[in-house]
């Protein structure tokens, strides 16, 4: 307890890391090899997924590999080569270090897709506050960081029609250049948002320190 009392809260480091902003940009991700294999993993997972359900007719999909997320979209988990072919740049490495330490865990990558025609998701947090049972919130902002997501865009996510991840605190829409991602702590709230056109596919990871344990994690 004495250890938490000495932190700040982790959606405070990520302000002062970012101008004021509950979250921080990568304006380079992966390296280009890893980025283009990825591109084709990810292109492979949203075939074979939309061979088998037909999400584009907003199927109810709920199975270990892909899940429904609201209407039109859709979460896909990548195979696991894709663990590897995953690996962010260095200067990635070492903030998530900075954040969680050296013994973190590094979750597979999966892939969201939305439709032309998708709807905003609710706003929503990855994850719940550590310790909220006994609604006391001081405990919330002394808890350190724990579980951090990283969504990048594997092509340009410039078009608001595209429905980019919206922030609830500032209205902030991530158009992400493709290779660029937002990165945020697991109780930063956020959500999907409406979509009037097909966006690209967008790849997500999560990373968190070795206690978690995400009792929803699909893998
Ligand atoms: O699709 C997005 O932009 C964000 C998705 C998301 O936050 C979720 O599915 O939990």
């Amino acid at each position: 307890m004495l250890i938490l009392n000495k932190t700040i809260d982790c959606t405070e480091r990520m302000k002062r890391a970012n101008n004021d902003k509950p979250y921080h940009f990568f304006e380079k991700t992966y390296g280009e090899p890893a980025l283009d294999q990825l591109r084709k993993t990810v292109d492979r997972a949203v075939t074979r997924a939309s061979k088998q359900h037909d999400l584009r007719s907003d199927a109810e999909v709920y199975t270990p590999s892909v899940c429904r997320r609201g209407k039109l979209r859709y979460d896909i988990k990548l195979p696991p080569r894709a663990v590897s072919e995953c690996k962010v740049l260095p200067n990635v490495e070492e903030t998530i270090r900075k954040l969680l330490g050296n013994d973190y865990v590094s979750r597979p990558p999966h892939c969201l897709v939305a439709y032309g025609g998708a709807e905003a998701q609710p706003w929503h947090t990855d994850v719940d506050a550590l310790f909220d049972d006994d609604g006391d919130y001081n405990r919330v902002r002394e808890t350190p960081p724990f579980y951090l997501t990283l969504i990048t865009a594997l092509e340009d996510v410039t078009d608001e029609g595209m429905c980019p991840t919206e922030f609830e605190k500032d209205g902030f829409k991530d158009c992400l250049k493709s290779n660029k991602s937002v990165f945020f702590h697991g109780l930063v709230v956020h959500r999907g948002g409406a979509s009037t056109i097909d966006r690209p596919p967008i790849v997500y990871r999560v990373f968190h320190r070795r206690w978690y344990i995400d009792v929803n994690e699909r893998g």
